[in-house]
């Protein structure tokens, strides 16, 4: 609002009132913040020219030069979809309208999974919401679109300086039709370790508030009591809940008694008990499919069924197809241009195969090549973190952040002997589950043993003596929960020898956490115009939070940055315009970077709306 301060206000600026005008005016000295954002992002421009990127490249390649077209959309409302029926009759009958529907049914994962999968989660919310509006006209009879979630929430902060709320709350605004999914890590919310259960009972809500729909939860050990605390979380918060059942081994070999059938009938009878509106199977090989999802649909006619796979070995059409002849009603596939591999099987080879099938998902080929060629200019802006650039298809799955891992590491040269020794690792902890954190521990045992020299035998033999990374260690206390079967003796006791171990589940024994305590913390430090969601950010990731503040304190926003500029800055002579604000555009030409002055710093020119700006930088290279 505008504040009639002494700057401002007419009687005082012509003098025609006594003091005691003052006394009753507080509001006189009450100057609204210089927000200085063109400065700011001048200064950030004059970074990154003098700098380089902000956020860490693990690839060496360039953003490309070519910009993405936005494929038009129609004038008016998009058509109605999935979500005004979860507006219109709750969970229960979103349910019911998924299970009755007669073709199969996508969540496309291209704005969450697949460029996690891909891009190493750097996607920013910028080019999600150019092509938001064509997804919500085009594909609104999705049963979701995955946006949110996993490791969404903590790159938003730490790599691209944006805050995930606003993500959430923009895209809500532009695909009003087709349901949100995120994706929960259980009692871990969306970090690598359990929080309070009063902070992921909260998180619920706030994410619920701000648009989201779908809360899959999943725990990376299927650690029932995790699984459930979420899953109670999610439900109280009003959404949708979509138990996810993590599989590994191979129910096929009866030799393979550790995951059984049985094992994962068990757990579905028990998430079934605890609520779940939706089942979810997530997949990382691309065979058994078929005896596990008729398992599944025999013993529950009338729950919806929704598979995930993979596509690292180049199966995964195949597997979601037979998963629907199974009787799932729902597979997870992301765009042409952002599938295959890591990442999802392909919307467009999905639509073509069950064309005219009894599975026929009603979307338009057409549609579908216009999206994609979107996102394959889109995807080159992030060649920067592209894994297929270094990766290649892989029959034994289960390898984007190990990938990632080795090779930021440096041991990317070595990495068939840290997906050896990932599976030794895995044994030596008993064979877990492995997904997120899990499959982050015995990543990091396997380059622990690589960086070493270990086989598995040496490390069972010199187990207390060597110093093993935190992370084991943590699980190895029961940070993270329980494993099925539970913790391999008597590798544990010789690793942990008297340390404290957790019995149950690790949040039940953490104290609540103490939201105005954190709130009055943060107004201190950042100010008054802390909000609800940015505690909530700080409670998952305080350190994160911390340092995104003081990156926008000095930078400002940065996510009005088209991703070119973002992570390479402008050329010398380069001129482009960027929108603050609705209607608020600048005009800027990068005209020179200066030389090193005798503190370190250089001088960088630009021209802003026609006038000549200057920024000090310190040079850090
Ligand atoms: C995550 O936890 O981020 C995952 O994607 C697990 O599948």
């Amino acid at each position: 609002p505008f504040l009639q301060n002494v700057l401002s206000n007419h009687q005082f600026l012509h003098s025609t009132v006594d003091t005691q005008f003052i006394d009753e005016n507080q509001n006189l000295f009450i100057m609204k913040p210089v927000q200085n954002r063109a400065q700011k992002l001048l200064h950030y421009l004059g970074h990154v020219m003098v700098n380089g990127p902000t956020t860490p490249i693990p690839v060496k390649a360039k953003p490309s030069s070519i910009d993405p077209v936005i494929p038009t959309v129609p004038m008016g409302e998009p058509s109605l979809g999935f979500r005004d029926v979860l507006l219109r009759e709750g969970p229960e009958g979103f349910a019911k309208a998924v299970r009755a529907h007669p073709g199969l049914l996508f969540m496309d994962t291209t704005f969450r999974d697949a460029h996690q999968s891909l891009l190493a989660t750097r996607v920013r919310t910028h080019d999600l919401k150019k092509i938001a509006p064509y997804v919500s006209h085009n594909f609104n009879n999705l049963f979701s679109l995955e946006n949110w979630g996993g490791a969404t929430f903590d790159v938003a902060m730490r790599f691209l300086y944006e805050c995930p709320w606003k993500r959430l709350q923009e895209l809500r605004t532009l695909v009003p039709n087709v349901p949100f999914q995120m994706l929960l890590r259980g009692a871990n919310a969306v970090g690598y370790t359990n929080y309070p259960d009063n902070a992921v009972f909260k998180f619920c809500e706030v994410a619920k508030e701000n648009g989201m729909d779908i809360f899959r939860v999943f725990d990376s050990l299927n650690y029932l009591p995790n699984m459930i605390l979420g899953m109670e979380a999610a439900g109280r918060a009003g959404g949708v809940v979509e138990a996810a059942i993590s599989y590994t081994g191979d129910v096929s070999d009866p030799m393979r008694q550790k995951y059984s059938l049985a094992y994962y009938v068990k757990l579905t009878e028990e998430l079934m008990k605890a609520g779940t509106h939706v089942l979810y199977v997530t997949r990382w090989h691309s065979s058994q499919t078929r005896i596990l999802i008729s398992a599944l649909r025999d013993r529950y006619p009338d729950v919806p069924i929704h598979v995930h796979t993979h596509d690292t070995a180049g199966a995964g059409v195949a597997a979601m197809l037979a998963c629907a002849e199974a009787g799932a009603d729902v597979v997870d596939v992301a765009v042409d241009s952002m599938a295959g591999m890591t990442s999802q099987p392909s919307m467009g080879a999905m639509v073509a195969c069950t064309k005219g099938t009894k599975l026929d998902t009603g979307i338009a080929l057409e549609k579908v090549f216009d999206y994609s060629e979107y996102w394959e200019v889109t995807r080159g802006l992030y060649a920067p973190f592209d894994c297929t650039a270094t990766m290649k298809s892989d029959s034994g799955g289960q390898y984007t952040n190990l990938h990632f891992q080795a090779h930021s590491m440096g041991l990317g040269n070595k990495f068939k002997q840290v997906k050896k020794s990932y599976s030794e690792a895995n044994k030596l902890l008993g064979d877990l589950i492995k997904v997120t954190p899990s499959s982050k521990i015995v990543g990091d045992l396997a380059q622990f043993m690589v960086q070493n020299n270990l086989t598995r035998e040496e490390v069972e033999e010199k187990a207390d003596e060597l110093s093993f990374p935190l992370s084991v260690v943590e699980f190895l206390q029961g940070h993270i929960g329980i494993p099925h079967g539970g913790f391999p003796e008597p590798f544990r006791t010789r690793v942990l020898k008297s340390l404290p171990r957790i019995e149950g589940r690790p949040g039940a024994t953490l104290p609540p956490l103490d939201f105005d305590a954190l709130e009055a913390g943060l107004r201190l430090l950042h100010g008054d115009d802390i909000t609800q969601e940015d505690v909530m950010s700080a409670a998952m990731y305080p350190k994160v939070f911390q340092e995104y503040k003081e990156f926008t304190g000095s930078f400002g926003p940065v996510d009005c940055l088209s991703t070119r500029l973002f992570l390479d800055g402008p050329k010398i002579a380069e001129e482009f315009q960027v929108e603050i604000e609705r209607g608020k555009t600048l005009h800027i030409k990068a005209l020179a970077v200066g030389d090193l002055n005798k503190t370190g710093q250089r001088g960088v020119f630009f021209e802003l709306n026609g006038q000549l700006r200057s920024v000090l930088v310190k040079d850090n290279v």
